[in-house]
């Protein structure tokens, strides 16, 4: 009879179910599973560390919208990655995370990578976490997993895996490999909800619709647009629901944080229709100034534990957002719909208006570039269908001001945990995710020396990222935090420190960008290169990004 390891079988288990790459970074724990990968033409796309292993499997699961797999070596290897799991988390990214672990006959030896619970570590930060002691039950665990994170509400799970578990050899005609391992979990609404849902939005005199993080991960994209026009209703997003509708669109209003131009009285949304929305840090928690508290709130959430949790709602509807929409077309559809072309106009003018406002910025001739000249630049020279990930803080902050998409799923940028430095695993996951596509990485100075030798991952695995640096020589978010506070500016101060040669030095183009004009050729030619390339950009450190204002109000 033959044998096989433990490690063959985890591999023969994520096979089946599709996994197609893999993030890591070895470790002697993971020998057997990176053999059997190679065996099985699974690549595994290998970072400089582990927390960009994660970060570019959360990567590859946004925007793919189906399981990331990272995989990390016993203790310091899983201790690097824990930000990564935290992120997901927060973000009810689909990520199984396998970390090697000490052989269980080592156990309380003193050994080595040991002597830490990783499961107990994990499972305040993950959907599940398990340890496997049983070699034979590795394809119906590691299958278990699976299902466990892509089932809805999405989420990460954490498998350790003993060394001896990994190495231990099991016969081949013992183990069965699961059949179906995906589950698909689409909660329809109830029919009465959908009537009094319509019910609302028929007798309200400004609605609007918001699309969050849930209609993108439940691909709502088409019957939102079908629905928006129908009723005639705006429609706002998060960043992941960024583009479900096209950001030219004349329905669209753009990012949550544009509600608050909408702040003058008669212009105040008075029912809001949430699909997917966790209300909270992009929302502006408890406060009225995006989401009037007068306003009246349908909620449609996968998960009911977030309906109501922080905002009172007159509807609360747990069910997936594209089901819901397609039932309330069934019936919109037999219906008429009042006439709303003053809200409308009145939403574009709000959006135009806060557009005629930045744009004195644009008139600056001399350096330093203003950090909207140079997101402007960067907006007008993208190539068709970019996949962006913004990093950073007031870098992406200024990006929403401008950034424009027509396909969703296409801004990968901060979730709940606001961790910096994510940014160039994230763009690892999503060039490997997307092969052909142009991706973006948008990265505060600060942002991109977490991790800065992922360069040399860009180039190993020729992943044509093209980074841009918003540099301004400082921690800006935080250096303008202790300004508004009125404290003195300590430790949020940079260098101007030469990205563009340390990238250059691991094997991508670097260039240093110092005149915006110079800008929109240089992002051309490096996205034509079909090379990762660094640019550095300099701009200037004084002006506050409007949202940061926004957000800012609070400490004032
Ligand atoms: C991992 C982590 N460390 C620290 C912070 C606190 N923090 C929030 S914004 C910020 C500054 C970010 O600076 P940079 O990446 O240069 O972006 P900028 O604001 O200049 O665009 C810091 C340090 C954080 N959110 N995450």
């Amino acid at each position: 009879m033959a044998q096989v390891t433990g490690g063959e079988l985890v591999v023969r288990t994520l096979a089946a179910a599709g996994v197609r790459k893999i993030f890591g970074l070895h470790g002697a724990h993971l020998e057997t599973l990176f053999q059997s990968c190679a065996a099985h033409g699974i690549p595994i796309i290998d970072t400089r560390h582990e927390v960009a292993a994660g970060h570019a499997a959360e990567g590859y699961a946004r925007a793919r919208r189906e399981l990331g797999v990272a995989l990390v070596t016993a203790g310091p290897g899983f201790t690097n990655c824990i930000t990564s799991l935290a992120n997901a988390y927060l973000d009810r990214t689909p990520v199984l995370y396998l970390s090697g672990a000490a052989a269980l006959r080592d156990a309380e030896t003193n050994t080595l990578q040991a002597g830490i619970d990783q499961v107990a570590i994990a499972r305040p930060i993950s959907k599940w976490a398990h340890a496997i002691t049983v070699p034979s039950q590795l394809p119906r665990l590691v299958a278990h997993a699976i299902r466990t994170a892509t089932a809805a509400p999405t989420g990460p799970v954490l498998l350790d895996l003993p060394m001896d578990v990994l190495t231990a050899l099991v016969d081949e005609d013992a183990v069965s490999l699961p059949h179906s391992i995906a589950v698909e979990v689409r909660a329809a609404p109830p029919a009465h909800a959908i009537d009094e849902a319509l019910e609302l939005l028929r007798g309200a005199a400004r609605p609007v619709l918001l699309a969050g993080a849930g209609a993108w991960q439940s691909d709502a994209g088409a019957p939102l647009r079908e629905f928006a026009e129908r009723l005639g209703v705006p429609v706002f997003s998060d960043f992941q629901a960024h583009g479900l509708l096209p950001s030219d669109h004349p329905l669209y209003g753009g990012t949550f944080h544009k509600l608050a131009d909408l702040a003058s009285p008669g212009m105040r949304p008075d029912v809001v229709l949430a699909l997917g929305v966790r209300f909270g840090l992009f929302t502006l928690g408890a406060s009225d100034r995006l989401v009037p508290t007068a306003a009246r709130i349908i909620q449609v959430e996968v998960d009911p534990r977030e309906i109501g949790k922080l905002r009172e709602v007159t509807l609360g509807i747990a069910a997936d957002p594209r089901e819901t929409l397609e039932a309330l077309l069934v019936r919109a559809r037999a219906q008429r719909w009042p006439e709303r072309a003053g809200w409308q106009h009145a939403v574009q003018e709000a959006r135009r208006s806060r557009q005629r406002r930045a744009a004195a910025a644009l008139e600056r001739r001399q350096p330093p570039i203003h950090p909207y000249q140079a997101v402007s630049a960067i907006v007008e020279h993208l190539p068709d269908e970019t996949l962006i990930v913004a990093d950073g803080a007031e870098s992406y902050h200024w990006l929403n001001e401008v950034v424009r998409q027509r396909q969703p799923g296409s801004y990968i940028t901060h979730g709940f945990l606001g961790a910096v430095g994510f940014g160039l695993g994230l763009a690892i996951g999503a060039q490997a995710a997307y092969p052909e596509r142009p991706v973006l990485c948008l990265a505060g100075d600060g942002a991109v020396g977490f991790t800065l030798a992922e360069f040399d991952t860009l180039a190993r695995h020729r992943l044509p990222v093209v980074v841009v640096v918003m540099n301004n020589r400082s921690w800006a978010a935080s250096q303008h935090f202790q300004e508004m506070i009125g404290n003195p500016v300590r430790g949020t101060r940079l260098s101007d420190a030469r990205y563009h040669d340390a990238a250059a030095a691991l094997g991508c183009h670097g260039q240093l960008i110092r005149e915006i004009g110079e800008l929109g050729p240089a992002l051309r030619s490096a996205f034509a290169s079909r090379r990762p390339a660094c640019l550095n950009v300099e701009i200037d450190v004084g002006p506050w990004p409007p949202e940061l204002e926004l957000l800012a109000s609070r400490h004032r």
